[in-house]
């Protein structure tokens, strides 16, 4: 077997070179190319999307190595209800994931994928996830027929060369086939965004493997991403004693000096990436990004909890991005980005809604239309995004690629709700912690599937990504704690809720660079500086320690944030026993009686 450049496998691994030959004979590609991730790869995959017509170049001067892909109209999101989880016993995917049978799923993929890739390159992608010599750290191959998807992992991950230096040095690594599923009649002509309407995105555990079908579209296809770093790595965390999980990651410096890390886990498009690129609104505060989508976290030989980014760059959402609300974003895609599903501007720039306050008369929408501020749909899609490098993030902290992680001082979790949630609160202690992670609520975004705007229970932030039985995520979550109790280090547990609504549905808070204000008071918990206002969900900050210096609220909206009504918390307590009811038998007692003592605090509050 040669590479498409006539050069011989890089690769001595056998179990490797035979498992690429098996896909080839499946797939039956024209030819094979072992990506090496060179600047001069990198080029010639940009000129073949370019011909293609996958991508346009956006305006050089102004965005310069940067460019846009419109994907096909039925392409543009995650699709939960094509995953699978295909353990080998149902029990294990539990009752928040869709099962299927590995054989029947292993006999369907051979159908779908045979002859799959013909006409087409068949790209070896070797890639890390996480630094070099990090317990966490673990390698992984993908297969693709998607240029797009190898340019996109170049950036998303340690792809190339390095990564499989350490599959050669005998690496475990993950096993991992995407096909666009659009085979090439020999002499036709191909699409822009070649994709099927079948779509499997399917999870072998027990072998470590992901097979994806039909899709080209970010977690669909960049299978380092959620396939691997969530589903997979959840189930390897799980059976080593670790935490993969859909976080955000940042260090803060307080004005004194004192350095904390914060991970943050709310659903997607809920803002951990306009989170991780928090500008500070107190004087005197900094903060630097290390995730915005993933952290992996592990107990090490001090009894406490430590975190990487496994991946090296940002898949983040376009429409609401600006100037104002994430300047830090907008420095970071200065050039050298892809941008996927935005709207094009006369000077061949990008545009999105949210980042301008006046909409520009005239604009290429996403699917490649006319587009005025007359129309009637958005210019770019709700889940447009931009992917970039985290090194040209002006934010990052250089620990983005250290391999020993840093330490985690507070965990948080939030979600999207207009109402029922405080600006933040803090957990009694871990198990109430977990107590709130796993009964956390949100309401639907364009990330996914469904109605958006819907309430939905959404644990830990990974109803789609927890590769395996929901209750023993939860358990999962307690025993670490445990581990950390007996060292004395646990981080404090917090939630929070940048979306409160009134009425005429005005955002209660301003968020973005004021979250730092909620930092403020969480790291002054955390040192034990301030005290608290006691509620049925836990502690609240008292007004006076909540530093709103150059805020003004319109009537009680800062009340309103600040406190809990316990006629409404003790009805979200009964709705949230529906997800705890979903785990059966799996759901830890712990988790049960943090909600009864939740309905206990609120009937006492109210009698
Ligand atoms: P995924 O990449 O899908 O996992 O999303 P994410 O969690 O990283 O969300 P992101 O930071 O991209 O934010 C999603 C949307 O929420 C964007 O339109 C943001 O502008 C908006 N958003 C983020 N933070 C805030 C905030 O503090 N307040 C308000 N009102 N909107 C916010
Ligand atoms: C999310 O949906 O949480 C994302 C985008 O981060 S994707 O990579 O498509 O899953
Ligand atoms: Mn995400």
């Amino acid at each position: 077997m040669t590479n498409s450049d006539g050069a011989t496998i890089p690769t001595t691994r056998t179990d490797l070179v035979e498992w690429v030959a098996q896909i080839a004979a499946l797939a039956r590609p024209d030819t094979i190319h072992w990506v090496t991730g060179s600047a001069e790869e990198r080029q010639m995959l940009i000129d073949v999307m370019l011909e293609a017509g996958t991508i346009e170049q956006l305006n050089p001067e102004l965005r310069p190595d940067s460019y846009v892909a419109r994907s096909n109209e039925s392409d543009v999101a995650r699709v939960e209800s094509r995953t699978f989880i295909c353990s080998e016993n149902e029990r294990d995917a539990g009752p928040t994931n869709n099962w299927a049978d590995p054989n029947e799923m292993r006999s369907t993929l051979r159908g779908l994928f045979t002859e799959s890739m013909r006409g087409r390159t068949m790209y070896v992608i070797p890639f890390l996830m996480g630094p070099a010599g990090s317990p966490v750290t673990r390698a992984g191959v993908e297969i693709t027929d998607s240029p797009y998807v190898v340019m996109s992992m170049g950036t998303m991950t340690r792809m190339g060369r390095h990564a499989l230096d350490v599959i050669e040095s005998g690496a475990d690594w993950v096993k991992a086939v995407h096909s666009v599923g659009a085979p090439l009649a020999e002499g036709a002509k191909d699409v822009a965004w070649p994709c099927n309407s079948v779509k499997y995105i399917t999870h072998f555990p027990e072998t470590r493997e992901i097979w994806s079908f039909g899709s080209a579209y970010g977690g669909n296809a960049l299978l380092g991403k959620k396939a691997f770093a969530l589903r997979i790595a959840s189930v390897m965390a799980r059976d080593e004693g670790w935490l993969a999980e859909h976080m955000m990651l940042i260090k803060v410096t307080s004005p004194e000096g004192h350095v904390k890390h914060i991970a943050a886990a709310f659903p997607s498009a809920c803002g951990k990436t306009n989170f991780a690129m928090l500008q500070p609104t107190i004087p005197g505060w900094t903060v630097e990004t290390i995730g915005d989508d993933i952290v992996w976290m592990w107990v090490d030989d001090d009894g406490r909890l430590r975190g990487i980014n496994p991946e090296t760059g940002f898949f983040g959402v376009a429409p609401g991005t600006s100037d104002q609300s994430n300047p830090v974003a907008m420095q970071t895609m200065v050039g050298n980005t892809v941008f996927t599903n935005v709207a094009v501007t006369d000077d061949n720039d990008v545009w999105w809604e949210g980042m301008t306050k006046e909409k520009p008369a005239h604009l290429i929408d996403w699917h490649g239309k006319d587009w005025t501020p007359e129309s009637e749909n958005p210019a770019a899609h709700p889940n447009s995004r931009f992917t970039v490098s985290i090194a040209q993030c002006p934010t990052a902290s250089p620990d983005w690629n250290n391999p020993d992680g840093v330490t985690i001082d507070a965990i948080i979790f939030g979600g999207r709700r207009r109402t029922t949630m405080p600006l933040v609160v803090e957990s009694r202690n871990w198990q109430h912690g977990v107590y709130l992670g796993a009964t956390m609520a949100s309401e639907r975004t364009a990330a996914g599937e469904g109605t958006v705007g819907e309430l939905t229970r959404d644990p830990f932030a990974m109803a789609p990504f927890t590769g395996y039985h929901v209750g023993d995520h939860w358990a999962h979550w307690l025993s670490i704690g445990e581990r950390l109790a007996a060292g004395g280090h646990a981080p404090h547990i917090f939630h929070v809720n940048w979306f409160r609504r009134g009425d005429d549905g005005r955002f209660l808070w301003p968020g973005f660079g004021d979250n730092i204000r909620v930092v403020d008071w969480i790291v002054k918990r955390l040192g034990g500086e301030v005290g608290a206002n006691p509620s049925p969900i836990g502690n609240l900050p008292l007004r006076d320690d909540l530093n709103v210096d150059g805020l003004s609220f319109h009537g009680d909206d800062l009340t309103e944030l600040l406190t809990v009504d316990p006629a409404v918390i003790s009805g979200d307590a009964l709705s949230a026993q529906s997800v705890l009811e979903v785990a059966g038998k799996r759901a830890p007692r712990a988790l049960w009686d943090e909600n009864a003592e939740t309905l206990r605090l609120c009937a006492t509050r109210l009698s």
